[in-house]
């Protein structure tokens, strides 16, 4: 049942172990162990190719979209396998990594996923969002028909683990799972894009039937459902303008004068 084997993320390229990252091979549950601090200290990058690394990475992230209409061409497996190992490299509570990925291909449960979500979504668009809600989405164009769910050649479901179940059944805590599943989808975005690829962060409500249709264990629910593909060529998206640095950020200058 439950739980990510150490298969599923592809292993990290040989020549990118600059640094030593951990002296274990394998996970075990953190909790429980003593402290067992090992050396980290990176070089740092000189301070020219860092500023033009994070001016070329802040325009590229500046270019992602959410996409609702995928292609169907083939999307090579690799970048997204790589693209899931990025998001399971995420802090995480306790260290807990408290995530399952599900990748669907299989086209029938595709079918099923997408006929359970119209269904909920028909309910949520014919009022149970309410007037506020559904006007705050108008813009977004988005309504009951989620064509992209069999379109994408890829659904990523990404599932939060609300505890941890051991083998025998017994169960311990997580800690600030909503806070480190969603850091983890925000890299796993991220990290799709930079390899191309568009994606849709998709949470119908109530979600309660991926953990029937994808057969999840107990301790999982739903948290996101991710098409993942190129864009159709004809694919258009809204026209949004992102908030300017002045309106999310507040700074607390130092009054220290050098
Ligand atoms: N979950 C619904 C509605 C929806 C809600 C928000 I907030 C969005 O930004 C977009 C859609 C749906 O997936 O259509």
């Amino acid at each position: 049942s439950g739980g990510v084997d150490g298969n599923f993320v592809a292993p990290l390229p040989a020549e990118s172990t600059r640094l030593t990252l951990h002296t274990m091979t394998t996970w075990t549950p953190l909790h429980n162990q003593p402290y067992h601090p090992i050396p980290y200290h990176p070089n740092r990058i000189p301070l020219a190719e860092a500023l033009a690394e994070s001016a070329a990475f802040r325009r590229r992230m500046d270019e992602r979209r959410t996409v609702r209409m995928f292609s169907p061409d083939p999307v090579p497996e690799q970048l997204v396998l790589d693209a899931i190992a990025v998001a399971n490299t995420a802090p995480s509570g306790a260290h807990q990594q408290p995530w399952t990925f599900v990748l669907v291909e299989d086209p029938q449960v595709r079918a099923r996923i997408r006929e359970a979500a119209e269904a909920e979504e028909r309910i949520s668009y014919r009022g149970r969002l309410g007037e506020e809600w559904l006007s705050a989405l108008r813009p977004l164009g988005t309504d009951e028909h989620k064509p992209h769910l069999t379109d994408a050649p890829y659904l990523l479901v990404v599932f939060q683990q609300r505890f941890g179940l051991r083998p025998d059944g017994t169960t311990y805590k997580h800690y600030y799972g909503d806070e480190s599943v969603g850091i983890a989808v925000g890299m796993l975005l991220t990290a799709l894009h930079l390899a191309g690829l568009a994606a849709l962060t998709h949470t119908p409500s109530p979600m309660k039937f991926l953990t029937e249709v994808l057969g999840r264990p107990r301790n999982e629910k739903a948290f996101a459902v991710i098409p993942i593909g190129y864009p159709a060529a004809d694919a258009v998206v809204p026209d949004l303008v992102r908030k300017s640095m002045d309106q999310v950020l507040v700074r607390i200058r130092s009054d220290a004068t050098h």
